[in-house]
């Protein structure tokens, strides 16, 4: 009888046992180290209306997310130092998980979760998470005074929200994640390249977009580029940049065999601003020689004026129609003195007009001292379990250097063996037209992690992925984007607004 009890019980047990080995409200007294569990929530199929991305320098309004799949919402906040306050959520889908987990990066000085990325991923099947990066607002005053938040922006809210993701999956569904992706851009880019640097255990396969790299050059970049074009003498009204554009293009768009409205490749466009000089005077489709100089100046890599070392890059010939991220003023980009003032000079009141590209360049670097330059090209740990890195970078960005990226995968690639051996580990994709992580008049809507995922767990190593671009709402143009040094050619014939009407060939 007893016997027979134990044995029905059992079988009840054993037929109404969850698939998984936790509810999600039980996951609030989950014991993990440094970590308390703030919410676990089960949250029904729907909308949810969260915090926006902060993309630039600013939060951005809240958004909806619309036609969530049904799932677990955990919030944590961890303290792997006293001053640590590193806030993150995981959210995990209530069925249907893919068995990944895809990590989103953020934008800008973070100070907010990615809830948009955040949505994609669960959509498609993932166990997603995002860290506020340890502090709240997306300026860098944080940092002043508080050396472990600065780490804790640079490398190890993402690390330690990794580790606890991780937990936390293995936790729900009583399995651990088979693979873990990351999937960022911009400051995203960058901490996808830290992770792989530093942390090469944490993840299988990185997506890294125009990654905001190496930072202290990025920033010293900008300063360094508004003194020269935000002096009232030079400054360049947002009315010209389509002069300027245009002028661009008439130079240059078809030096690439095609004339489609945009350069392929804009290392190989020589674009002197002087040619469209005003005769005298100012006009509104001319620049005065002191808007010729300040637009010489966005085509221009900074240089040490002693050692004649390259500092950095400089926006591509293409950008024009995004200048006024850069050049608007009447400020330099507050991301950029916000590390001056609040990492590297302590000192609210810092006045750019004093920045110094000579000295204040190696003072930042000094200061830095790797904890948010992500330049380490020795990638040997990630590769050696199969990691794939995947790059990518918009030509037209204005905000963030392309050649930051090219010149990030080619050191890496000549580090690591050359291009024949790197060929199957790390690939990048420039994008003609495309502005910062995003925009512009190139096609610009691709699908990354489908790339990586066909990459690392189908083999295909990605060689074109075509990309569309989409105007309300349409599709009226598709077009591969080639594996770097490749560029997208015209085969000579058909639409060329169709993806199969180019191949992929070396230029140069
Ligand atoms: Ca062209």
């Amino acid at each position: 009888m007893k016997l027979h009890l134990v044995a029905a019980l059992a079988a009840a047990v054993s037929v109404v046992a969850p698939s998984r080995a936790a509810t999600c409200e039980s996951l609030s007294s989950l014991s993990l180290p440094d970590t308390s569990i703030t919410l676990a929530q089960s949250v029904g199929a729907g909308q949810l209306t969260l915090p926006g991305r902060n993309v630039a320098e600013v939060p951005s309004a809240p958004v909806a997310l619309k036609d969530l799949p049904a799932f677990c919402r955990v919030a944590a906040t961890l303290k792997p130092t006293s001053d640590s306050d590193i806030k993150i959520e995981v959210w995990l889908p209530a069925s249907g998980w893919n068995g990944n987990f895809e990590a989103v990066g953020n934008g800008g000085w973070a100070g907010v979760i990615s809830y948009g990325a955040m949505a994609e991923a669960l959509h498609d099947g993932y166990v997603t998470a995002s860290t506020d990066t340890g502090h709240v607002g997306g300026r860098g005053t944080f940092a002043l005074d508080h050396p472990e938040k600065l780490t804790d922006f640079g490398y190890r809210a993402v690390h330690e929200m990794t580790l606890k993701a991780k937990a936390i999956a293995e936790a729900f569904y009583r399995s651990a994640p088979r693979l873990s992706y990351w999937n960022g851009c911009s400051t995203g880019g960058r901490q996808g390249l830290k992770e792989a640097q530093r942390f090469p255990a944490d993840y299988d396969g990185i997506v890294a977009g125009a990654a905001a790299n190496p930072r202290t050059r990025l920033s010293s970049w900008q300063i360094w580029l508004s003194q020269g074009v935000l002096p009232p003498e030079n400054y360049i009204p947002a009315s010209k940049y389509p002069v300027i554009h245009k002028a661009v293009l008439d130079a240059c768009d078809a030096a690439d065999g095609l004339k489609d409205g945009l350069i392929a490749d804009p290392t190989r466009c020589n674009f002197d601003p002087k040619t469209i000089e005003c005769k005298s005077g100012d006009a509104p489709t001319c620049l005065t020689a002191g808007q010729v100089a300040a637009a010489q100046r966005m085509y221009t890599a900074p240089k040490n004026s002693r050692t004649g070392e390259p500092v950095y890059f400089n926006v591509e010939p293409g950008s024009e129609l995004g200048w006024a991220m850069l050049a608007r003023g009447p400020e330099p980009f507050s991301a950029a003195t916000d590390q001056f003032r609040y990492v590297v000079f302590k000192d609210p009141k810092w006045d750019w007009h004093s920045f110094n590209l000579d000295n204040d360049v190696a003072l930042a670097d000094k200061i830095d001292n790797d904890t948010i330059n992500a330049s380490d090209p020795n990638l040997k740990a990630f590769l050696a379990h199969g990691g794939k890195l995947l790059l990518y970078h918009g030509w037209a960005d204005p905000g963030v250097p392309p050649l930051a990226s090219v010149n990030y995968y080619k050191t890496t690639v000549d580090t690591m063996g050359g291009e024949a051996k790197m060929a199957d580990s790390i690939r990048l994709f420039m994008v003609p037209g495309m502005g910062h992580c995003g925009g512009g008049e190139g096609p610009n809507t691709f699908d990354m992690m489908t790339a990586m995922v066909d990459w690392r767990e189908h083999g295909k190593t990605p060689e074109r992925i075509v990309a569309s671009h989409i105007t309300a709402g349409k599709v009226d143009r598709t077009r591969p984007l080639c594996a770097y040094p490749q560029v997208a050619k015209y085969k000579g014939s058909g639409s060329v607004d169709q993806a199969e009407n180019f191949v992929c060939e070396v230029s140069r």
